[in-house]
Order: C-alpha cells, then structure tokens, then sequence
C-alpha cells in the first residue's frame, strides 16, 4: 500500500502472542498479511494482496511488488 501513497492503515501484528479476536474475523487462521478493503471485503495471501493493490493503483509500481514477492518466495 505504501507504494500506491493512499491513504491506509497499517497494524502489525504480533506473531509471537495469541491473535486477538478482531483479527481473527479478518484472517481465520490468524496469518499475515491481510488486507481490509471496506467493512466486507478482505484480501488474503500475499500474492493476492500485491496483485489486487497493483490491479487498483497500475501507477505503482507492479514490478517492485513482485520483485519482493519473488525475493520472499526465493524466485530469483
Ligand atoms: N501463503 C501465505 C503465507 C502467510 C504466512 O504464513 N505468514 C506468516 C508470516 S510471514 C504468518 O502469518 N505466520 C504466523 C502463523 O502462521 O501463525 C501468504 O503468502 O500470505
């Protein structure tokens, strides 16, 4: 989202402790990362994640989300 430069809320979320329950209506398995869209609508997987924010915002720059998808998955 920060590439886009739109206006987003970003909560980490601590792996560490036991997923508050407000976010597991967001993502039931309690992983990140997670993407609210509106009250109704949530992206999960990262792919997903990436391939819906370039779909919304082309103007940023697609290339360098899936560049650091690839780096994250070892895709070189
Ligand atoms: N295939 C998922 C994997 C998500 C995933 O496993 N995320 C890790 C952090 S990188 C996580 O949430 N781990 C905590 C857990 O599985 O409880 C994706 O690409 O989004």
């Amino acid at each position: 989202m920060a590439e886009t430069n739109q206006a987003h809320e970003e909560i980490q979320i601590d792996l560490n402790t036991p997923r508050p329950d407000w976010y597991l209506h967001i993502s039931p398995f309690g992983r990140v990362p997670a993407l609210k869209v509106n009250d109704h609508d949530v992206v999960l997987e990262s792919l997903f994640v990436a391939e819906f924010i370039c779909d919304l915002h082309p103007e940023a720059n697609p290339l360098t989300a899936e560049r650091q998808i690839r780096s994250v998955l070892g895709m070189h």
